[in-house]
């Protein structure tokens, strides 16, 4: 039977994030999945399961789980989320240097079996990441970007909404920079209906919300105890493929590689982006106020402390 070309979406790592996207990604009806890792059986086990989610759901997605990079051939979407987590006694230097070996590694396979598809990177430290496999992918940088601001404004979103007792849906937020403490929640570019907060909300609840957004991810891990949040990443990371692979050019907070957008250069940073069939098609620049300015050159300086860490160590 004829019908529209069924699109390709390889999940790199099946794990909590991993999953979720593979997940958001067959009930949203972006494509057929495969869904890859190191761990033999775990993404088999999840394909399965989500396979079998799927005439419950109502969809009819493939999905595939699988150990061997050869499946992910001529993928349209790739998402990474493959990673290890920070354990006790690593610095943060040494886990940038594990994961980027992994990324590295991942990298080379992508490069191999999907050189034309669209990469989005998920794992932390997210900025550096991303930067590690545009440069080790050899992908023009439009074709290689980073989940963070999805899920940062995601955040600020559901906080205004909670406050305001207003439908999330009619929250629309934008947070730039780094994904970390030094991230840039922008209140005046964060609005119900069009309205902005500023006009909403007295300053004091704003800087609570501001606050509570940055401290976000941490928040749900102290209460988790073991692993991090999950469920906002995958639907965030989701959105993006949904933004490129329907071509919707939607105006979302991505990190980028920047070439000259806000006076920062050769470096990977959460700015809005126009996310479409050709991945970042433009990166827009916001007026900003000169403290807006300065904190987002705060957030450049620390992800450049991480290239620069893997630049010393060799791997970049
Ligand atoms: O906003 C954001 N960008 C983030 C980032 C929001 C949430 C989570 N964020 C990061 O995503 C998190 O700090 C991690 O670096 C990744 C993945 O988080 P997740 O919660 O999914 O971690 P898991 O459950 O530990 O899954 C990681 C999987 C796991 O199944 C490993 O077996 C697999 O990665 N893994 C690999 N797969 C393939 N190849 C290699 N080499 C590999 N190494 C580990």
């Amino acid at each position: 039977m004829a019908g529209a070309k069924q699109f390709k979406i390889a999940c790199i790592g099946a794990g909590n994030v991993g999953a979720t996207v593979a997940q958001c990604c067959a009930e949203m009806e972006l494509g057929d999945i495969v869904l890859t890792d190191i761990v033999e059986g775990l993404p088999q086990g999840k394909a399965l399961d989500l396979t079998q989610a799927g005439p419950i759901r109502g969809y009819g997605a493939v999905v595939r789980g699988t150990n061997d990079y050869a499946d992910i051939a001529d993928s349209d979407v790739c998402v990474v989320t493959a990673g290890l987590p920070r354990k006790p006694g690593m610095s943060r230097l040494d886990l940038l240097e594990k994961n980027a070996a992994i990324i590295t590694e991942i990298c080379g396979h992508i490069a191999h079996h999907a050189p034309e598809s669209i990469v989005i990177l998920v794992t932390n430290p997210l900025d550096v990441m991303a930067y590690t496999a545009h440069k080790k992918l050899g992908f023009p940088a439009e074709r290689v970007v980073g989940m963070a601001g999805c899920l940062d404004s995601a955040r600020l979103r559901a906080f205004v909404a909670l406050e305001l007792g207003v439908n999330a849906k009619n929250v629309d937020a934008m947070v730039l920079g780094s994904h970390g403490d030094f991230m840039v929640p922008l209140p005046q570019y964060t609005t119900v209906s069009g309205v902005s907060v500023t006009q909403l909300m007295p300053q004091d609840r704003i800087n609570a919300i501001v606050e509570r957004t940055r401290k976000g991810g941490g928040e749900i891990v102290a209460l988790l105890k073991t692993g991090s949040a999950y469920y906002a990443p995958g639907a965030s990371a989701a959105r993006m493929v949904q933004s490129i692979l329907r071509d919707e050019r939607q105006l979302l907070p991505c990190s980028a590689y920047l070439t000259g957008q806000y006076g920062i250069e050769d470096l990977y940073l959460g700015v809005p982006v126009r996310l479409g069939r050709g991945g970042v098609e433009e990166i827009v620049e916001l007026p900003l106020t000169d403290g807006e300015q300065a904190a987002l050159r705060k957030s450049a300086d620390e992800v450049r402390v991480g290239v620069a860490g893997l630049q010393e160590r060799g791997i970049l």
